[in-house]
């Protein structure tokens, strides 16, 4: 039996853009769900992981699978469909899963022969034995998997071309921020693997360098961090020689013997979500973390640095409280919290979200063409009616920020710190270069989107 498991490309994601810059080499992640999936599935099963974000593949010219399972983000969907359909016209059954098969379900169910919500841990040796006997069934339901019985995900079978490894340790998160996916997706509870089964699955991947996938490693409360410090000493004591990034929260910096712990194990970046410079925002967005009394992001972003991690922060553009001006204003935040690279998004309303339910009842989706219009669902395009910020305006409001942050004397600025500081220079320039270059691609992207948007009916 043949499976081919197939993670759809969105050219409008810049990440994926390796032909028009090739500093996006650095950023092209595994599709880890595929790589999870493959290690669910039987021996007797024949598996080909197509990434298409390396290149589509001439799928007529390859063997003929006898099921075809697709992943999908929102931004996705369309690709999804249109390989769904190729391999549906040529008789083979299609499954489609992942997020946005959980979110919009009608939508993928006329789609595909078959949908699976949640995750799949639980279901899919069982989809799989209904394919082989011919009764797929329309639906199935993954709930939440028990993360004891999550097996090592398949590191062998993706073809090299990555920077880097992926892997999961926690799901879950108990935040639930207006704008984010995972506490409905993933739910409320934060939920853990057992860390010998992280440690045993860190040494089967090759590359030398690792992607934390999890959206919050260290989690929120004590026992938790406590967890976190477990992980760390026995990743230490494992001796992995990986280095790794990961996504945290601010309080990540809160603990000089967790990022001690970290940097040992081999920790050299973290994401954090600051989302917004004002309170006004922070409140907007449900962000309560970044609003504990007394917080200085200066401070903690220092600490984290010090211990040679250095710390990408992500910022969102269009809340209701943001005003023209709020561009500059993020990239000074950034620049005073010591941020050594900045990741500024739309505010974009995902579906299944809370701020997805409030956008749709106020009437301020901008788009409304689906399936079509999910590919502008990037968080790279003002996809939304934003209260203060009408569209060219906020599109030049992120053009403003990026620029400012991204300036060649900034850069300089930044890497030339971090070289007497001993703290990755060379990393540091890599990753401001690559943000850098995509921001002329970005410049065009938004041309053709207002074109896109005047040709509308009003
Ligand atoms: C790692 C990650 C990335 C990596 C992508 C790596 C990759 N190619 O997969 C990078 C950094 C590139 C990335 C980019 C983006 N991401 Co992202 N990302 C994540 C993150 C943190 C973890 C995903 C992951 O690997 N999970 C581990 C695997 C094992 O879990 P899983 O994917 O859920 O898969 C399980 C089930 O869903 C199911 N399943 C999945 N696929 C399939 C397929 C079949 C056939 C079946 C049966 C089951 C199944 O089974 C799996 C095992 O249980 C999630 C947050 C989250 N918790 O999901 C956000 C998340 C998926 N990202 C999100 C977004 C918005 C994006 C971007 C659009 C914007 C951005 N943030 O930059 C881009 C788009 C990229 C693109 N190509 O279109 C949103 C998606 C929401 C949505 N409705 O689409 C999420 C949920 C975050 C959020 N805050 O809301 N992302
Ligand atoms: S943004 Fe981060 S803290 Fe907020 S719900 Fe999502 S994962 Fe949790």
């Amino acid at each position: 039996m043949r499976l081919h498991l197939i993670n759809p490309s969105n050219p409008l994601v810049s990440i994926v853009r390796v032909q028009e810059s090739r500093w996006n080499r650095y950023r092209v992640w595994k599709p880890l769900s595929l790589m999870v999936l493959a290690g669910l599935t039987p021996p007797e099963w024949e598996i080909t992981i197509v990434d298409e974000n390396l290149a589509v593949p001439d799928y007529p010219a390859m063997p003929r699978p006898d099921l075809v399972g697709i992943t999908a983000f929102t931004s996705q969907a369309n690709r999804a469909y249109e390989v769904a359909a190729h391999f549906r016209r040529l008789g083979v059954p299609v499954v489609m899963g992942g997020i946005h098969a959980t979110m919009c379900l009608d939508e993928v169910m006329e789609r595909v022969d078959s949908a699976v919500t949640g995750e799949a841990e639980s279901v899919w040796p069982q989809v799989l034995a209904d394919a082989r006997n011919r009764c797929l069934k329309r639906r199935y339901d993954g709930g939440f998997a028990d993360m004891d019985s999550i097996p090592p995900a398949r590191h062998d079978l993706l073809a090299s071309g990555y920077a880097m490894g992926a892997i999961q340790t926690t799901r879950g998160c108990p935040m639930n921020c207006t704008f984010c996916s995972v506490t409905a997706f993933n739910g409320a509870r934060y939920r853990q693997r057992p860390i010998p089964n992280v440690v045993r699955e860190f040494q089967l991947i090759r590359e030398k360098r690792v992607l934390v996938v999890d959206d919050n490693l260290i989690g929120t409360r004590p026992e938790h961090i406590a967890r976190a410090k477990d992980l760390f000493r026995a990743m230490a004591r494992a001796n992995l020689r990986k280095e790794w990034v990961a996504q945290a929260t601010i309080n990540f910096g809160d603990d000089e013997e967790l990022l001690g712990l970290a940097a040992k194990a081999g920790c050299r970046g973290v994401f954090i979500g600051f989302e917004s410079p004002t309170p006004e925002g922070l409140l907007e967005l449900g962000k309560k973390f970044n609003l504990l009394k007394g917080r200085d992001f200066r401070a903690s972003v220092r600490r984290i640095q010090r211990h040679n991690i250095l710390v990408v922060g992500s910022f969102i553009i269009g809340l209701d409280s943001d005003k023209p001006g709020i561009g500059k204003r993020i990239a000074a935040a950034a620049g005073q919290y010591g941020l050594d690279n900045l990741n500024a998004m739309f505010l974009t309303p995902l579906p299944g979200t809370r701020l997805w339910k409030q956008m749709k009842s106020e009437g301020r989706l901008a788009l409304g063409t689906f399936p079509e219009d999910w590919r502008y669902f990037t968080l790279t395009f003002p996809v939304a009616r934003y209260k203060h910020l009408p569209l060219d305006t906020i599109i030049e409001e992120m053009t403003t920020c990026d620029r400012e942050f991204y300036s060649m004397p900034r850069i300089l600025g930044r890497v030339w710190n971090n070289f007497w500081r001993h703290r990755q220079p060379l990393i540091t320039l890599i990753g401001n270069l690559s943000y850098r270059s995509n921001l002329r691609l970005s410049s065009n992207t938004y041309a053709d989107f207002r074109c896109q948007q005047e040709k509308r009916p009003a």
